[in-house]
Order: C-alpha cells, then structure tokens, then sequence
C-alpha cells in the first residue's frame, strides 16, 4: 500500500502575511533660507541653554542629576520641526530639556525647574528629568529607562482611540532600545497600528558602555523586524536630514500603516550626566566628531552658502544668549515652592 505523502508546511500553514510596505526613502529636506535660520535658531538655543545650566548645576544651583543635550540638537529640532504642536504628543527619557525647547516651551519655566523653584513647569518638584506639560502635549520627562516607550505607546493608542489625527514621537536611547518593555511595545503598536514614530537616539553609548559592546544588533534601525516595523537610519548630525525623515515618518503613520522606527545617528559631548568622569572615551574622540559633524556649525556653513553673512550669526547668537541669561536670571530669583506644593499632584487617596 502507498505511503500517504508526508503533508507539506504549505498544506496547513496559513497563508504568508503579504511583505511589509516600506515608507519611501527620506529625502533630505529642502529648506528656504528662512526656515534654515529657524532651525538653527533653535539649535542655538538649545545649545546655550545647556551650557548656562552645566555652569548653574557647577555653582551648585540646579540639584539632582542633570543629563545635557549637547551635540544631539539636530535630532529633536529636526524632527518636532516635522510635527503638529498642540497635537502630536512628544515623549522622552531624562535628557529631556532639548525636546521641551524644540517643542516652544518657555526657557524660562524649564530652568526654573532645574533650579528647583516654583515658577518651574514642574513646580520645582520634578528638576531636570521629570518636566511635563499637556498644554504643550509633551509628556515628560522620565528617569526609567526605556518606560517613556511604553507611555508613549499608550498615547499612540489614545491619539488612535480618539481619532484626532494626531500621532506620538517617543523618543529613546541606544541604551534603552535593549530594555524588555521596547519590543512588548513594538508589538502592540504594530498590532493595532498605532499612530507612533519610534525615534532611537544612538548617541552611541548608554552611560559608559558603546554600543558596540552592550548590543548584539547594533545596526538599531533593524530593531523592529520581527515585529514588522520598517526601520530607517538617518544622520542625526545633520538637521534638514532629520527634517526630512520626520516628515516621511509622519506621513507614514498619520495615514494609518502602523509605526516606525527613526535611529538617528548622533553623539554627545557632554558626559552622560554631569557626575560622569568619561573614562571610557578619549578626548581625541570627542573633539573629532565636534570638529567634523558638528550640527550648528553644519547648518552655519550652508546658511553662509546662502548669504547669510558672519555678522548677522553672530547678531543671532548675542540675541541667544540674552534669552537664556534672562532664562537664568528668571531661574534664580524666582522663590522657591512654598511646603505646602509638597501636597499638590501627588497621589494622596486609595485606590
Ligand atoms: C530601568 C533602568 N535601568 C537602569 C537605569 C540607569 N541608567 C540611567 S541612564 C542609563 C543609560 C541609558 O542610555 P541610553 O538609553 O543610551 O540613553 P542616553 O543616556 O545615551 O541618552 C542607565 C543604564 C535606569 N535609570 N533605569
Ligand atoms: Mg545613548
């Protein structure tokens, strides 16, 4: 009698889910020179505001830990420059005070929470990881590395739910992309085909450790293939690419295709916090990248190109640094919360 045939996977597999569409290859975004200012504008700023607060946390006036974004501008300003204010909601970790700048956050209130004084957009109870602020849909600020992922996910799913048209930017490190909670979120997200950019920043290293060394994958654009999320990697130094590719995944996940993954190539300066002693770099490193990737001087060299000439930048950077002096001046004679604030959005009652 004939052996009946050995059934093949194809017999009772169900059928291969169709190849995931791509979004279209970023193109570097094609600025006026009116828009380039713009955005160079808010680099500075963001630059010069974290220099001022380096020098404040030294004289021993902002408390707690302090993590800087310098170097990394370009990737928010980018970015945000990409999205809907008073829509989209943006999201992330703890080296947090660039995002708020990029998204038209007042200087003044973000200092004023790193010195920890009642004016601040936390009250002076948060400091300088923990900032927040629904009028601006920016939400927080978050010292757990890798749970501003899945709060993220979550307002994805709220932007979803109530069809508003908006999406979430959740912004991550290359430290956090290994963390568990990421990949339950990329699934969820993937599933239900939440409206979310997952943007990772790869300033390549997480405290002390490079990527290299602490990431089996490090290509992290790569990161959400087994969950079906299409991935690109852009140049985190250079501000028009970052515009670019914020608009491309905008359109993408506005439209309804699930969510994507940004890995945006960047590198910072600073110490991972300002208690860091960066043993684990060489100073020649450092000043290669400044040198070489630098993303103000980048966007100075080609607004030159432009005609825009030496003297009105500098005119620019004198007008930046008046904002962030008032900013600190502001920050340090503003009282401090009165005892009572000890009491207010915080939770008091049982669930
Ligand atoms: C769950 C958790 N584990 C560890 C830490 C300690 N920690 C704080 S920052 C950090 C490194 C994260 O690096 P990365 O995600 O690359 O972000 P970056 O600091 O480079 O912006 C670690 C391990 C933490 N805050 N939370
Ligand atoms: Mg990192």
């Amino acid at each position: 009698m004939a052996r009946a045939a050995k059934p093949k996977a194809s017999d009772s597999a169900p059928p291969a889910t169709p190849n995931r569409e791509r979004p279209p290859e970023p193109q570097r975004y094609k600025a006026s020179k009116d828009e380039l200012l713009e955005l160079y504008r808010q680099m500075l700023l963001i630059r010069r505001f974290e220099e001022k607060a380096g020098q404040l946390y030294g004289l021993g006036l902002i408390g707690g830990f302090c993590h800087l974004y310098i170097g990394q501008e370009a990737v928010a300003v980018g970015l945000q420059s990409a999205l809907t204010g008073g829509l989209d909601s943006v999201i992330t970790g703890y080296r947090d005070h660039g995002h708020m700048l990029a998204y038209g956050i007042d200087p003044k209130v973000i200092m004023a929470e790193l010195t920890g004084r009642e004016a601040g957009i936390s009250h002076g109870k948060g400091g300088s990881m923990h900032m927040f602020s629904v009028d601006h849909r920016f939400y927080g600020g978050h010292g757990i590395v890798g749970a501003q992922v899945s709060l993220g996910t979550g307002l994805a799913f709220k932007h979803k739910y109530a069809e508003d048209g908006g999406l979430c930017m959740a912004y991550f490190g290359d430290g956090a992309a290994n963390q568990g909670q990421v990949y339950e979120s990329f699934n969820m997200a993937e599933l239900w085909k939440l409206p979310i950019i997952f943007v990772i920043e790869n300033n390549q290293y997480a405290m002390g450790t490079s990527v290299n060394r602490s990431s089996a994958e490090d290509q992290l654009y790569r990161r959400g293939e087994s969950f079906r999320i299409p991935g690109i990697q852009v140049d985190g130094m250079d501000v028009l690419a970052c515009r670019g590719a914020g608009e491309t995944a905008a359109e993408w996940v506005r439209s309804g295709k699930g969510p994507v993954i940004l890995e945006m190539k960047t590198y910072r300066y600073r110490g991972h916090s300002m208690s860091d002693p960066a043993k684990y770099r060489s100073r020649d490193e450092v000043q290669a990248v400044r040198e070489k990737s630098d993303p103000i001087d980048h966007a100075a060299r080609e607004l030159e190109k432009m005609g825009v000439t030496e003297a009105a930048l500098k005119d620019i950077d004198k007008d930046i640094r008046r904002i962030v002096s008032e900013a600190a001046d502001f920050a340090e004679s503003s009282p401090e919360p009165p005892l009572d604030e000890l009491y207010t959005d915080v939770l008091v009652e049982t669930y």
